[in-house]
């Protein structure tokens, strides 16, 4: 696709270059139901290192890593707080209900964040005919809010409370290492005020599968076990396990070039009538556009670039999103932006 197309819909959509593909290749490997693959124990415990864990477990996707984690931590009827636009609670199919048959409880955040004041509102009294609040989900960075990053001092205060309050904390660190990068923060400072962390190897940083979660010795041990139920339990995983690894070693730093060509292009895109831009909303490499105003429809506007070559993906509501990733250069998003101010004017 992306040989006719400049593909901006997600960091998801990268394909693994030759060295990767040459790490693949190499990979020693044995059955990982067994605990046997050595690829896998060693990305396992590379994570776990990373993010000063005792452990962590190999995970076919981002999805799988918070609903496995979500599963761990809660009881049925349990609830859960997590923001309004969280992956958890919009794109992972009603996976808490369905997995966990746990409830969510939404709260509108800004940016994609929000404080201990909006989560003391949200908490459950402790009565016999209430839900117990048992989980705070945070999302760093938040993409529907556009690849937010949720400030450390509001992290530091909701772990304190959350600790207090014996409610475990996870965090979808899906893209924590884009936060990382932008911030300056290290993924390990982040990881320790959360239980559990899920990481995604298959976004920014180019892997073609994998995400990793992580927590302590006995977190992790339940979390295989929900991990085989959900038939997560692969075999030779380390040809994956892999890319994973060669991931880490290679394609961390470089998200910032990413940040760069994201927030050029808003700049650019900024100069686009029907689009409206929070730029302040652009502080890594996810750009939500919305076009509520202009009266167009994301479809149509979607189409029209489509034909010109430019692919974007639906955003928020009356919105679209563009993602930009290691396989479209700066010299492809300048022509993106120039394509996309060409159709729309
Ligand atoms: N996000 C995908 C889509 O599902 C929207 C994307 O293109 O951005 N947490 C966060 C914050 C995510 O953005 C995603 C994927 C996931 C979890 C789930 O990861 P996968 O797709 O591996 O299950």
């Amino acid at each position: 696709m992306s040989e006719q197309f400049i593909d901006l819909r997600s960091d998801t959509v990268t394909r693994p270059s030759e060295a990767m593909r040459r790490a693949i290749a190499s990979a020693e490997v044995g059955d990982d139901v067994f605990g046997e693959d050595p690829t896998v124990n060693a990305l396992q415990r590379r994570v776990a290192e990373m993010l000063g864990k005792e452990a962590a477990l190999y995970v076919a996707s981002g999805s799988m890593g918070n609903q496995v984690c979500i599963k761990v931590h809660t009881q049925p009827g349990d609830e859960v707080i997590c923001e309004r636009g969280a992956h958890v609670f919009n794109y992972e199919t009603g996976g808490m209900a369905f997995l966990s048959n746990a409830q969510a409880h939404a709260i509108e955040g800004t940016h994609g964040a929000f404080g201990v004041a909006e989560i003391e509102r949200a908490i459950r009294p402790d009565l016999y005919y209430m839900p117990k609040t048992r989980l705070i989900c945070l999302e760093n960075t938040h993409n529907r809010a556009g690849g937010t990053i949720f400030p450390i001092e509001k992290i530091r205060e909701i772990s304190a409370f959350a600790r207090a309050r014996q409610i475990r904390l996870h965090l979808d660190g899906a893209r924590l290492w884009n936060a990382s990068v932008a911030t300056g923060i290290s993924v390990k400072e982040y990881a320790s005020y959360f239980d559990s962390v899920s990481v995604c190897l298959s976004k920014g940083l180019g892997a073609p599968v994998g995400s990793v979660l992580a927590g302590s010795a006995a977190f992790v041990a339940d979390a295989r076990h929900y991990r085989k139920i959900f038939g997560g339990g692969m075999r030779q995983a380390g040809i994956l396990a892999a890319a994973g690894l060669y991931a880490l070693d290679h394609n961390i730093e470089r998200l910032k070039e990413d940040h760069e060509k994201a927030a050029y292009l808003a700049g650019e895109l900024s100069r686009v009538k029907i689009f409206e831009i929070d730029q302040s909303s652009v502080q890594t490499n996810i750009i939500i556009i919305s076009m509520e105003k202009s009266g167009k429809k994301p479809e149509d506007v979607l189409a029209a670039l489509r034909s010109k070559g430019v692919l974007l993906t639906m955003g928020n509501y009356m919105g679209v999103r563009a993602v930009t990733h290691m396989d479209v250069s700066m010299e492809e998003v300048r022509t993106a932006a120039e394509i996309i101010r060409r159709t729309l004017s």
